[in-house]
């Protein structure tokens, strides 16, 4: 059946409930929430002064009201240990989503750990550590000593090398900028790591060297930019799907024609119209049909290029731009640097026309790779860069996300697009940006990363040599999200279940035989991993020590959205059990390690992990964004605090009236992100399929398998697969095949099919799917149900080591009839229709 919340009755917020800010904590968005809290005895009344409205809800509300919530936002939680009734609702105030939730954050409730209501009760409440054969809760101080210990083993015996790093990276449900401080700290300063990778790769890169290597920082607009855009060009992008109340909020306004008083307001003596867009993706995707649907079809050009082929596209479109004379001379002569200076070694970054130069490329020539028909190239060109009144410079704002950065030739294909960007003015501008569409919060703030180095090492690989033998794992589950996936998984459980195995083999309580059991171990190839997260994780399964972190609303934490809003999220319930802060799990792990190197007689050493005496999150943050971010010194917990749901943009220019003074969009003076304040072109040819293997496997397997994100899933699932609601709609990944081809495969609807191919195989649902292209499927990623990252080889990554997964080809072959789980789904077509 499907799927039902079972709830006939909600309780009233009483006036008197406690108001908290809240940043939705999925999404790159962050749209604002407030999240209500009152005791689990009380309940508000219809009258005006008995609820927090403040209005009759005895009288019908109107089709637009707040006044109400839904049973997906509510929950029984704990806070300050007493059961209270928990509320987290969209804000209206918030200019981020003005009160939009998504299928995500409106979930926020529900997603919560209740031990009344059950949910979410997966989650981690105890440090956990490998005992007589099986994962066994214990202390903190029990399980931080023997990570110190066995660390201390691993660099004394290796040097820190021998201690591998899987960090994540992000804001949000990541931990924010006290996350990434705790863990950069404890890495980069008191160590200096150097074998360490991101939360989505194998490598700590990067995913845009390419524009930042150009000057310009990947998100350098406002999302008020999209509402003033004449035109938005949008490459490897599913923005309905993955950044939905940015799309729906800002995109969706100016595609319907209602924001021109805003632009006639703001952009005074320009002619004004809705906007137009073009979007760059093989597949017909969710965004396409609604675009087509708000802004009409005529408006809307869906470039199906054939998939990794968009570098050749970007650049026959530099090359027309330039040719018809719409580039901006003057934006090009005063912020782009001139000819003959490169700053690269390879001479790649570059002035416009010997950019220019390397790039060109015709329109036949585009058309022949891309498999595009030439009239919509030359429509693209036209509608990014031709004037939209003699003199008048059409205001355009790209957009980028996973179907260029984990697509073909990561580096060029992402300066191609700067490249058009550039020569069009189009940066610092209102209406303008070349940007990211990102995709969870961000909050990095780190000490100097330099010594990691260029290219990063491929850490994984590293991992399947056998090499290292420490493993810190913090909010990663490499075995859903890498590449080469089935091959580091095999090698991972068989390294660490040696250590496993040695530790079975001595009595847990005497430490000493413990560490050095393990070390034995390790010298024979193990790997002791300790895994740090919210939830049991597939990677987690291999750990020794697993450590339970606290999350959003659980603690207080900053991020910042896509448009680099930051905002503090506070606190409102509990988290499970001993659950912290990762912030300050990092702060343990350090005082441990002083304790343990001092006891060894190694005082200089054991200096280093001084300075990591913080109580709060608070302490985190003001050692770590407070001191070292820029701006930072403007912005304190009680600043943002004060600033609710809006908070600010950064970086921070100053205080004043009680108010964090922001930056709308960066580069608004012309200047960027270089030693000269000069932006570089890129000189960005087209090198065909770039990663090694690629090719080969284009030609010997009989589909594409592109893959992405889907609307109801976060991520890897961590907390779907606690939910009923996502269960019930995905409990397989879906595969969406042509019907024709599923015809030929002998498949149903609701097949299971194994998918394969030179690297791997995983499985999938088959799920049919008429506007997907005959040989071209797409697959929810990084799903627990089945890894598409098993099909992609461990070569299949750029020079700067960013994995291609996007561009990965296959064969099908049917498994099973379709399973009992499935047969209560619909297989209908999901995009949103036409009249
Ligand atoms: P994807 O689905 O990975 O998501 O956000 P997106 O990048 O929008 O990929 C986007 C598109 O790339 C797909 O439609 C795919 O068809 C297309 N693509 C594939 N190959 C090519 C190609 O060769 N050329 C071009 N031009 N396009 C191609 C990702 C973003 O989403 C991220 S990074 C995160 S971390 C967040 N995750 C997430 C989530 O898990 N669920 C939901 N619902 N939203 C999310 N938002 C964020
Ligand atoms: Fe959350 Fe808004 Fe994204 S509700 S999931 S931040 S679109």
């Amino acid at each position: 059946m499907a799927y039902k919340r079972q709830i006939d009755r909600l309780p009233i917020i009483p006036a008197n409930a406690e108001v908290h800010n809240v940043t939705c904590h999925y999404c790159i968005v962050g749209c604002g929430y407030h999240a209500y809290t009152w005791d689990v005895n009380q309940e508000g009344t219809p009258a005006p002064g008995g609820n927090i409205f403040g209005v009759d809800l005895a009288e019908q509300q109107g089709a637009e009201t707040e006044n109400w919530y839904a049973p997906s936002m509510y929950n029984i939680v704990k806070k300050d240990g007493r059961d209270v009734h928990l509320v987290v609702k969209p804000d209206k105030a918030c200019s981020v989503n003005s009160g939009l939730g998504s299928i995500r954050g409106a979930r926020i409730g529900e997603t919560s750990y209740s031990q009344l209501r059950g949910t979410q009760r997966q989650r981690l409440t105890d440090p956990l550590v490998w005992r007589y054969g099986q994962m066994q809760p214990t202390s903190w101080d029990d399980a931080l000593d023997l990570v110190a210990r066995v660390t201390a083993q691993v660099i004394e015996e290796q040097g820190e090398d021998g201690l591998i790093v899987s960090a994540a990276d992000h804001g949000g449900a990541g931990g924010g900028y006290e996350f990434t401080w705790g863990t950069g700290k404890l890495y980069f300063e008191a160590m200096k790591v150097r074998n360490i990778r991101i939360h989505n790769r194998p490598a700590y890169n990067s995913e845009v060297h390419a524009s930042r290597d150009m000057g310009v920082g990947e998100l350098n607009n406002a999302y008020e930019d999209a509402e003033l855009a004449d035109t938005i060009f949008v490459v490897g992008a599913n923005p309905l799907e993955t950044q939905t109340n940015y799309f729906l909020n800002h995109w969706v306004p100016n595609l319907r024609g209602t924001t021109i008083a805003k632009k006639r307001a703001l952009l005074a003596g320009e002619p004004h119209s809705a906007a137009r867009i073009v979007i760059v993706d093989p597949r017909r995707t969710a965004t396409v049909a609604a675009c087509e649907a708000e802004a009409g079809k005529d408006n809307v050009l869906h470039l199906a290029v054939k998939s990794g082929t968009d570098l050749a596209l970007l650049n026959a479109l530099f090359t027309e731009i330039a040719d018809q004379g719409w580039t901006d001379q003057a934006f090009i002569a005063a912020s782009t640097v001139g000819s003959g200076v490169t700053g690269s070694p390879d001479d790649a970054l570059t002035d416009f026309g010997a950019a220019l130069e390397a790039c060109r490329m015709s329109i036949q020539e585009a058309a022949r790779i891309t498999g595009l028909d030439p009239a919509d190239i030359l429509k693209a060109a036209r509608w990014i860069g031709e004037p939209k009144a003699p003199g008048v410079r059409r205001r355009t704002m790209f957009a980028y996300e996973k179907g260029l950065i984990w697509g073909n030739d990561n580096y060029r294909t992402n300066g191609a697009l700067v490249n058009i960007a550039l020569a069009t003015g189009n940066i610092g501008r209102e209406g303008g940006g070349c940007v990211r569409m990102g995709g969870h919060q961000e909050g990095y703030v780190r000490p100097s990363d330099a010594h990691v180095g260029r290219p990063a090492t491929y850490v994984d690989r590293l991992l399947i040599e056998g090499k290292g033998g420490a493993h810190h794992v913090w909010a990663c589950d490499h075995y859903k999200t890498t590449l080469n996936a089935l091959e580091f998984k095999r090698i991972y459980k068989e390294r660490t279940d040696k250590v496993k195995d040695a530790m079975s083999a001595v009595p847990y309580g005497d430490r000493k035989a413990m560490v050095a059991a393990i070390a034995g171990a390790i010298r024979d190839g193990g790997l002791f991993v300790v895994d740090i997260d919210i939830v049991p994780t597939q990677i987690g399964e291999a750990a020794h020590v697993v450590l339970p972190a606290a999350t959003a609303g659980e603690i207080e934490l900053t991020s910042m959205n896509g448009e680099r809003r930051m905002r503090l999220s506070e606190r409102y319930m509990d988290p499970p059990g001993q659950a912290r802060a990762d912030g300050l799990i990092a702060a343990g792990i350090a005082n441990n390690l002083e304790r343990v190197l001092r006891e060894k007689g190694k005082a200089v050493q054991a200096d280093r992990f001084k300075g990591f005496d913080w109580q709060r999150q608070e302490d985190v943050f003001m050692d770590g964004y407070h001191r070292h971010a820029r701006g930072g010194e403007h912005v304190t917990y009680d600043r943002l605090r004060a600033m609710g749901t809006n908070g600010f943009q950064e970086p921070a220019q100053g205080f004043a009236n009680g108010r964090i003074i922001g930056t709308k969009r960066l580069y608004a003076d012309g200047r960027f992100s270089t030693p000269d304040g000069k932006a570089r072109f890129l000189k960005a040819a087209w090198r065909g399929l770039e990663a090694p293997g690629k090719r080969a496997q284009s030609e010997s397997f009989a589909v594409l398998v592109n893959n992405g994100r889907t609307n109801h899933v976060w991520q890897s699932a961590y907390l779907d697969i606690e939910n009923a609601l996502v269960m019930d709609r995905w409990p397989y990944p879906f595969l969406e095949i042509h019907p024709e081809d599923m015809r030929e495969l002998g498949v149903g609807q609701g097949d299971l099919v194994e998918v394969y191919n030179d690297a791997g195989s995983t499985q999938a649902m088959a799920y049919p799917t008429s506007s997907a292209r005959r040989g071209e499927t797409f697959m929810l990623f990084a799903n627990p149900a089945g890894v598409q990252g098993n099909l992609v080889n461990g070569e299949g990554v750029n020079e700067l080591v960013i994995p291609n997964y996007k561009q990965t080809w296959a064969n099908i072959r049917k498994l099973a009839d379709a399973p009992e789980s499935v047969a209560h789904l619909t297989f209908k077509d999901p995009h949103y229709q036409n009249g």
